[in-house]
């Protein structure tokens, strides 16, 4: 991409391999059978997000019309999240050096219309943390900016493996998803992306 990645952004393209990959799904999938993806809804528009969600975690990222939060339970069932897989704490500790474990990791599915607008990650009081993104599935066209909404900015795809890590400047930086490339990955078995961000939120 063109313009000048910020400080802190890390691609790591093909970090899973495919077996690797088939694992993280299957945790996903264990995992929503005990917290369903729900769809959110923008507090702002009071419309619902084209990508749907869920969480692990001992916090989930919620939303809801009332507004954004981190909730110890589930919108839907009023259960806690599962567990946070073992597998994504080792990637955090391979990709990160940041003292505290993640404590919520933030399951987007995407199918091939769905779209995630510029935002900035800004609900997590640990503002200074590092997020870690890994994309499974059908390819992405990423959107990366800088620190405000009309900053330049440039797009890239992901894949189906490929790990970002957003810390220091890049942690607070607009970023989104343009487009999702239809059946290109047969990862997923109902087909879509995937998406799983890793926080600590205190
Ligand atoms: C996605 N990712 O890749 C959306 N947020 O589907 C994000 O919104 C994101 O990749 C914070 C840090 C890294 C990310
Ligand atoms: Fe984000």
């Amino acid at each position: 991409m063109k313009n000048c990645l910020p400080h802190g952004f890390h691609y790591l393209p093909g970090y899973f391999s495919r077996q690797q990959q088939e694992k993280l799904v299957e945790l996903v999938r264990a995992g929503i059978k005990k917290a369903p993806f729900y769809q959110p809804i923008m507090p702002k528009t009071g419309q619902p997000t084209s990508v749907i969600m869920s969480n692990f975690g001992e916090l989930g990222w919620v939303s809801e019309k009332s507004g954004y939060r981190y909730d110890s339970l589930h919108p839907k069932t009023a259960k806690p999240w599962p567990k946070m897989p073992q597998e994504l704490l080792d990637l955090w500790r391979d990709v990160t050096t940041w003292p505290q474990n993640p404590q919520s990791c933030l399951i987007n599915w995407y199918r091939e219309k769905s779209r995630l607008g510029l935002h900035i990650d800004a609900s997590e009081q640990a503002k200074n943390a590092p997020i870690v993104s890994v994309s499974l599935g059908d390819q992405a066209l990423y959107r990366m900016g800088g620190l405000e909404r009309n900053s330049p900015t440039g797009s890239f795809k992901l894949s189906s493996g490929d790990v970002l890590v957003l810390a220091d400047t890049a942690r607070h930086c607009y970023h989104g998803v343009d487009r999702i490339y239809g059946g290109t990955s047969t990862l997923i078995p109902k087909g879509g992306r995937i998406n799983l961000t890793l926080r600590v939120v205190r």
